[in-house]
C-alpha cells in the first residue's frame, strides 16, 4: 500500500511538471524579445529557426548557417519583436525587391507575427536583411 501511494504521488508530480513545461515552453522558445526577430525555415514557425537582435545587418544569408543549411532563399515565416523594424531584400547586398516587417510597437497595425511570407509573395526569397530599432530614421525600404 505504501509503495502504491509513492508511485501515485510520483506520477502526479511528473504529470504536473510536463504540463508546466508545455505552458512555458512555446512562449520561451518561439517568441522574440522586444528587440529581436526570429526567422523560420517553414510556414507557421516550423523547421529550423534563427534569431537576430537590433543592429544586425546580414548582407548575404548564404553565409548564415544553422542545422546544416544556409539561409539564402529559405525564410518562410517570421516574428518581429515589438520595438523592431525588420527590412529585408530579395537579393544579397540589399538589392532587389524590399519588404519591411514591423513589430507591434513600430506602427502599421500589426502584431509582429508573419506566419506565411507567401502572403507577401516573399516565400523562400529573402537574401539580405537589416534589423532596426523602430525609431531609427533609416528603418525603411530605400
Ligand atoms: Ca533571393
Amino acid at each position: 500500500m505504501k509503495g502504491w501511494i509513492l508511485r501515485s504521488m510520483w506520477g502526479g508530480f511528473v504529470g504536473g511538471l510536463s504540463l508546466f513545461a508545455m505552458s512555458l515552453g512555446p512562449a520561451w522558445v518561439f517568441d522574440p524579445n522586444s528587440n529581436e526577430v526570429i526567422l523560420w525555415e517553414h510556414a507557421d514557425y516550423k523547421g529550423v529557426s534563427i534569431r537576430y537582435s537590433v543592429g544586425t545587418e546580414v548582407s548575404n544569408l548564404t553565409n548564415e548557417k544553422t542545422g546544416g543549411m544556409n539561409w539564402n532563399d529559405k525564410v518562410s515565416s517570421l516574428k518581429v519583436g515589438a520595438n523592431v523594424r525588420l527590412i529585408t531584400w530579395e537579393h544579397k547586398d540589399y538589392k532587389g525587391k524590399c519588404v519591411g516587417f514591423l513589430g507591434s510597437n513600430a506602427g502599421g497595425h500589426t502584431d509582429g507575427k508573419y506566419p506565411r511570407l507567401s502572403d507577401w509573395n516573399f516565400n523562400d526569397k529573402m537574401s539580405s536583411l537589416k534589423v532596426y530599432d523602430k525609431d531609427n530614421s533609416d528603418a525603411g525600404c530605400p
